[in-house]
């Protein structure tokens, strides 16, 4: 069956996070040493594609949760202005994220990070990869690693460590506790999710994906997984910034996702209000029944998880889209066109 690989690693999931965190628990000695012989002043997080995206959302997380200044930079522009990554003076820590940790940009700032004396960490479904071995310490997701090109369950194995580490790092029991649940959690949404997203969009010309702090990197990954698999027409904003221009393309053929938040509930509540007004259809994953909303098709998990550990549940709402609206247009997920499962220059 055409995406029949591409599913099975969709529902593989919360396999591949519980691994992912008994794994962490033998390196999270590591974890400490490394950061306490540098204390830094700032936690650069970097990938290339899913795993630029998958920093975004760790980076947004673990500067909330231990105070560290974190930003996620794609590794490119590290090659491209290793001035504004790596700040001269700066005491850094350099986290890259790469499921095949062969990809030339990511292995490259890694190496420049090193040549500069900055400690290098990386999320990885390859531990004998060259960019495990290129690091001081690699965190690995033992079964992320996928047989399709298109990334799932390396992106969200790969999240698990990443926020596991802020956990680790911000010393949040609550955090902890939260990633322990997040498998039983995952199977069952995944039950949600995958039947949910059959049919939504079917006809629609574009696909916009909103999400704000924790969940912009996940509204990111959407758009990239609709674009791979599907090749439809995506974006990712911020939430809000969708009225700043990018509402004129709001209309009937036009559904917006939006990945909702604890922390901006009410003016995304507004914000779909908006969009229904300009005909377009919206789709609300969130977490309470609180607040009544107009949108097409609202699902609340009432996981009664944090936005943080929430983001990793929205992805396969996210991904069960793309697949079905490529198995929909007769494209085969399991051979995105023109795509190999990794860059290298
Ligand atoms: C990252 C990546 C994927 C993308 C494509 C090429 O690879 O950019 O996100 O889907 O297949 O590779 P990696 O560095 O995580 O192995």
């Amino acid at each position: 069956m055409r995406g029949s690989r591409t599913l099975r690693e969709i529902m593989d999931q919360p396999v591949a996070w519980s691994a992912a965190l008994a794994r962490f628990e033998k390196d999270a000695g590591r974890v400490d040493r490394l950061f306490d012989d540098r204390t830094p002043d700032e936690v650069v997080f970097t990938g290339c594609g899913s795993s630029y995206y998958l920093s975004m959302t760790a980076a947004s997380v673990f500067q909330q949760i231990t105070g560290l200044r974190a930003r996620a930079v794609p590794a490119s522009e590290s090659l491209q202005y290793p001035e504004s990554v790596f700040a001269q003076d700066a005491s850094l820590v350099l986290v890259a994220a790469s499921r095949s940790g062969t990809t030339t940009e990511t292995l490259r700032a890694v190496k420049a990070a090193t040549r500069q004396g900055i400690p290098t960490l990386c999320l990885t479904c390859a531990a004998r990869s060259p960019l495990a071995r290129a690091s001081d310490l690699a965190l690995c997701s033992p079964s992320g690693g996928e047989r399709s090109v298109v990334m799932t369950k390396s992106f969200s194995s790969m999240l698990v460590l990443g926020l596991r580490l802020a956990a680790q790092r911000g010393d949040d029991a609550t955090l902890r506790r939260e990633l322990r649940h997040l498998p039983a959690l995952g199977r069952r949404v995944l039950k949600i999710a995958l039947p949910l997203m059959r049919d939504i969009g079917a006809t629609a010309s574009r696909f916009v994906f909103l999400g704000a702090g924790p969940t912009h990197g996940i509204a990111w990954e959407a758009m990239l997984k609709m674009t791979e698999m599907a090749q439809r027409t995506a974006m990712a904003y911020h939430p809000l910034e969708f009225r700043h221009g990018p509402i004129a393309i709001a209309g009937p053929g036009t559904v917006a996702v939006l990945f909702g938040t604890d922390a901006g509930a009410n003016m995304e509540t507004a914000l779909v209000r908006d969009l229904r007004k300009h005909r377009a259809a919206v789709v609300l994953v969130r977490a309470g029944e609180s607040r009544p909303v107009e949108a097409e098709v609202c699902v609340s998990l009432g996981a009664g998880v944090s936005d943080a550990s929430r983001s990793l549940l929205y992805l396969p709402f996210a991904q069960s889209l793309a697949y079905w609206r490529a198995v929909g247009a007769g494209l085969d997920p399991d051979r995105p066109r023109h795509l190999t499962s990794v860059v290298r220059l």
